[in-house]
């Protein structure tokens, strides 16, 4: 049954961390990329949405060791400011793509340099969860590769898994990347 696969997925998800030390990790991505439908993937304790002032959705849940933060990137340049606040002491990054939306790869490849560099960040391992697999004209890892320019991130460590947020599929072979990374 769906419900019981989903709850083993979780534990052995948070299982993969290792529970002495404390992760933040960050998940952004343009909107409409996914990262809600994965947060609640993840959903184990509650998921917290907050709306700072200036007017961006902040989610998070905290679940033993781990936090997942998360918000919508791109666009509205005035906020970025406010976005570091978020980010500061983040263990690694998961940059969720809709892999259907070519006509915003541009954007989502400014978006991660951006992030890449800024110091708070340095080495931190990026996830980058290629998602909505399911769909017709979805790109492949190549494709999201080649686009994205991800060869030239010599920097640090990232890994290209390809999901499928509805269903969870994928979910558990990036977080267990990244949870041997973080290692
Ligand atoms: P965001 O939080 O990054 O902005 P959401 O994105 O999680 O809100 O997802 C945006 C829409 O894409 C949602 O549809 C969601 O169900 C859908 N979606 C997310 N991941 C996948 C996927 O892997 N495959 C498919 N087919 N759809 C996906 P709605 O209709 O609710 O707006
Ligand atoms: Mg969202």
């Amino acid at each position: 049954n769906k419900h019981l696969i989903m709850g083993q997925l979780i534990t052995r998800i948070y299982n993969l961390f290792d529970s002495k030390q404390s992760h933040r990790i960050l998940m952004i991505g343009l909107d409409a990329a996914g990262k809600t439908t994965m947060l609640y993937k993840l959903k184990v304790g509650e998921v917290v949405s907050t709306t700072p002032t200036i007017g961006f959705n902040v989610e998070t849940i905290e679940y033993k060791n781990i936090s997942f933060t998360v918000w919508d990137v791109g666009g509205q340049n005035k906020i970025r400011v406010l976005w570091r606040h978020y980010y500061q002491n983040s263990s690694a990054v998961i940059f969720v793509l809709d892999s259907t939306d070519i006509e915003r790869f541009d954007e989502a490849r400014e978006e991660i340099a951006r992030f890449s560099e800024d110091e708070s960040l340095r080495g931190a391992p990026i996830l980058i969860m290629c998602n909505k697999q399911d769909m017709k004209g979805a790109a492949t890892i190549a494709e999201v590769m080649e686009k994205l320019n991800l060869n030239q991130i010599r920097d640090r460590k990232w890994y290209c898994q390809p999901t499928v947020a509805t269903t969870g599929a994928g979910m558990y072979e990036g977080l267990e990347w990244l949870s041997q990374t973080l290692k």
